[in-house]
């Protein structure tokens, strides 16, 4: 029996320990083996024997809950040993991503206005012909009007080809002054190598009360934000012409590739054409039901403010997603 106890150190697991106690202390076991053997013993041995016995199963079982305890113990460090986290591992890198350049060159326009306390208005892209048109005085005559240039819902909606009628909204729900900008998706018929179906535009639009909105706030504001986008460039105002603004002009930078000298870019001018702006027709004003006021707008395209800032040369490239082009652009 003495054997049976020095067993309880050979065994490696729980496994091997629970086979030695069930082949000691099980019902067919060793011990209850011995116990039975006892009927042929007399009185005296009998007693004797098994006290013997009974003391063997005292230490027996002593000796096996110390071991059983070592046991469970080595296993929970083994298991902590191969489960172990190596915290000081370095992790495998996270790539960021950034803004697009579409993106980011109209959070600076954004930017820009909102210093100057301008509202930012951002309107639905699926509009009326009334807001989109009738209200912006454009005839309807007007090519811009035509199914090859616009395109229409069946029920006569549209999809904007400007951010205007943003404004024209603002307006017929807000009284003068007006101090706002509308940036936003726009929508044409138009595919070619300088235009795209799907485009961004910022417009802007400032009303006011009276006599007091002049040219010449337009013409302050709007250089003064050309140089916060574009640097140390020159800008210069042409006259030209849109039905909902009366006088109208672009405005130039000066060329950001050539300095002004001329160039294969600016089509050896030495200006790169930005916006297009003006003072609101009176035909507007009347539309939206505004009497005695003035005001400024001016209209531009975000793809291209980008892709001069960038010095982007295609336009496509704004639209393709192409990685190479795209990481040059990560935080
Ligand atoms: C209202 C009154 C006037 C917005 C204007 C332009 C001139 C303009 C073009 C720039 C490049 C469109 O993206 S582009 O093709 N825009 O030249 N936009 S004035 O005039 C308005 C707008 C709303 C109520």
């Amino acid at each position: 029996m003495k054997k049976l106890i020095n067993k309880i150190d050979e065994c490696k697991n729980r496994d091997e320990l629970e086979v030695l106690r069930i082949a000691v202390l099980g019902k067919k076991g060793e011990l209850a083996k011995a116990f039975a053997e006892m009927k042929n013993l007399s009185g005296d041995e009998k007693r004797e024997r098994a006290k013997e016995l009974n003391d063997f199963k005292e230490i027996f079982s002593a000796k096996f809950e110390k071991k059983e305890v070592e046991i469970s113990e080595a296993e929970l460090d083994e298991k902590m040993f191969r489960e172990k986290i190596d915290i000081s591992l370095i992790s495998p890198k996270n790539e960021l991503g950034g803004y697009h350049p579409v993106v980011e060159t109209m959070n600076r326009i954004i930017e820009y206005f909102q210093k100057l306390n301008f509202a930012i208005e951002e309107g639905n892209m699926i509009e009326d012909d009334w807001h989109n048109f009738e209200a912006l005085n454009l005839p309807k005559s007007h090519p811009a009007r035509d199914m090859q240039d616009t395109f229409y819902f069946n029920d006569g909606k549209l999809l904007r080809t400007h951010t205007s009628p943003v404004q024209i909204r603002t307006m017929t729900r807000e009284k003068p002054p007006i101090r706002m900008i509308a940036p936003g998706t726009v929508f044409r018929r138009d595919f070619d190598l300088t235009h795209t179906p799907m485009f961004h535009q910022v417009e802007g639009l400032v009303v006011e009360n009276g006599d007091i909105v002049s040219f010449a706030h337009l013409k302050y504001i709007l250089e003064d934000f050309l140089k916060y986008m574009f640097g140390d460039i020159k800008v210069r105002f042409r006259p030209s012409f849109f039905p909902f603004t009366e006088p109208s002009a672009e405005a130039d930078i000066s060329c950001l590739f050539c300095g002004g000298d001329g160039c294969r870019v600016c089509s050896h001018t030495g200006w790169l054409e930005v916006l297009g702006c003006g003072m609101v027709d009176q035909n507007v004003f009347k539309a939206v039901g505004y009497e005695n006021v003035s005001g400024y707008a001016f209209g531009l395209g975000v793809e291209r403010f980008a892709m001069l800032i960038h010095r982007v040369p295609d336009l496509r490239s704004m639209f393709e997603g192409d990685l190479r082009l795209l990481e040059q652009f990560k935080n």
